[in-house]
């Protein structure tokens, strides 16, 4: 029974481990949002306020990065173009591409 504790234990460690690790990972660089494929990738995704997010036009068309409520707008990103938004209001940010109205995604930034 000790064996099995202190491996369930150990385990339990690792879990918790790994579970910290992922936001660490994210507060050290930046968010980047790509734009491949018609998509924002990925999405929704998690900031918190004052959070810098980047995002980059990998397609061969031009998009935009626009707010539903219109309070951004990146407006065109050629290929290869980045555009960069921080979020200072905590909130769901639905966004959409003007130039694409069916490619939708979102932000969800928290305190
Ligand atoms: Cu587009």
């Amino acid at each position: 029974m000790r064996t099995i504790f202190g491996a369930s234990a150990a385990f339990a460690v690792a879990l918790a481990t790994s579970t910290i690790a992922i936001p660490a990972t994210e507060s050290a660089g930046k968010t980047v949002i790509h734009i491949k494929d018609f998509k924002y990738k990925p999405t929704p995704v998690h900031v918190r306020v004052g959070e810098r997010v980047h995002f980059v036009n990998d397609d061969d068309e031009a998009h935009t990065v626009t707010a539903k409520d219109k309070s951004f707008d990146s407006e065109g990103l050629d290929t290869g173009k980045s555009w960069d938004h921080v979020f200072t209001k905590p909130g769901t940010y639905a966004y959409f591409c003007e130039l694409h109205p069916y490619m939708k995604a979102t932000v969800l930034v928290t305190k």
